[in-house]
C-alpha cells in the first residue's frame, strides 16, 4: 500500500532518494498525482515551514528537505501536467537587477512549489523589463529578492515598470531578502513582505485569499 505519511517523513528528513522511491511506488499502485502532491509532498513542506518558522529547523535542514521534494517533483510533474491538476497559480521569482545571491530565493521558490504553486524561477539579476513579461504571461504574483542595500532600490524600479506597462494591478508583488522591511514594502508600494520561507506561502495564500 502507498504510504504517503513515509513519504511526507522522507521530504521532512531530507532522504532525497526514499522520497523520489516512494513517488514512484504510489504512483505504480494507481495513487493519483494530487494526491501524492497533497498528502505528501505538501503535507511534508508543510511541517518543514512550521519547524523553519520554530527554529526547529535550520537553513541546511530546509534546503535538504527542498532538494527531497525536488527529485519527488520531477516524478511528478509529468503526471500532474497529464492529470490535469490544477495549479493554485502562477508565480514568477526571481533576485533583482544586480543581485546575485538565490539561496534565499531558492528557499520561498521550493516552498512556494511545495504549496502547489507554479513557478517561474527568473534567476538572478533580473531586470524589471522581465518581471514585466512574466506579469504579461499571466503570474498572479511577483516575488522580489534583493540581499544588498545597494539593490534594494531596484525592487522599486520593477514596481514602476510595471506600472509604466500598465500591469501592476494584474500581479501581487511580494518582496523579501534580509535587508527587506515591511516598512520598505510600504514605502515602494508593494503587496506584501515575509521574513522568511515559510510565512512567504502564508502571504501568498493571504493575497490570492485561498
Ligand atoms: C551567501 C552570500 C553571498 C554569496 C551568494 C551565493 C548565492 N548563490 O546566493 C556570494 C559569495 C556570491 C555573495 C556575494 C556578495 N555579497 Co553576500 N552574502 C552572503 C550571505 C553570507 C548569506 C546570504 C544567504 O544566502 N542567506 C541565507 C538565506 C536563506 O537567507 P536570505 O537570503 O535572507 O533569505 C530568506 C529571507 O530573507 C526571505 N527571502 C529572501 N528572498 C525572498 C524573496 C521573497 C519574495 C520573499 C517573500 C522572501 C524572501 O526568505 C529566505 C528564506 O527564509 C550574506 C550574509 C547574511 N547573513 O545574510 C552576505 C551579504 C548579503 N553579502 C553582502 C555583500 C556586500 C556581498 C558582495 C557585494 C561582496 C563583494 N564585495 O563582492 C557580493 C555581491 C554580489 C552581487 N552582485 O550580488 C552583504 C550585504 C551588505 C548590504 N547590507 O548590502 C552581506 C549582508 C554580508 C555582510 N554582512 O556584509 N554573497
Amino acid at each position: 500500500m502507498a504510504d504517503l505519511e513515509a513519504l511526507a517523513q522522507a521530504i521532512i528528513n531530507g532522504k532525497a532518494p526514499e522520497a523520489k522511491e516512494l513517488t514512484e511506488k504510489a504512483l505504480a499502485e494507481g495513487v493519483s498525482a494530487a494526491e501524492i502532491l497533497n498528502n505528501g509532498l505538501v503535507a511534508g513542506m508543510n511541517v518543514v515551514g512550521t519547524k523553519f518558522k520554530n527554529n526547529e529547523f535550520y537553513v541546511p535542514e530546509v534546503l535538504i528537505a527542498a532538494r527531497a521534494m525536488k527529485n519527488a517533483m520531477e516524478v511528478l510533474r509529468p503526471q500532474l501536467a497529464a492529470g490535469g491538476v490544477e495549479s493554485k497559480g502562477k508565480i514568477a521569482i526571481g533576485t533583482v537587477r544586480g543581485d546575485l545571491h538565490d539561496i534565499g530565493k531558492n528557499l520561498v521558490a521550493m516552498m512556494l512549489e511545495g504549496a502547489g504553486f507554479e513557478i517561474q524561477d527568473l534567476g538572478v539579476d533580473v531586470k524589471p523589463e522581465q518581471f514585466v513579461e512574466a506579469v504579461k504571461n499571466g503570474a498572479k504574483v511577483v516575488g522580489l529578492s534583493a540581499l544588498l542595500t545597494t539593490t534594494m532600490p531596484a525592487m522599486k524600479e520593477t514596481i514602476e515598470a510595471l506600472k509604466a506597462e500598465g500591469v501592476r494591478d494584474k500581479a501581487y508583488i511580494i518582496i523579501g531578502g534580509a535587508p527587506v522591511t515591511q516598512n520598505y514594502c510600504d514605502e515602494i508600494g508593494a503587496d506584501g513582505y515575509s521574513p522568511d520561507a515559510a510565512s512567504a506561502v502564508d502571504k501568498v495564500k493571504e493575497l490570492l485569499k485561498i
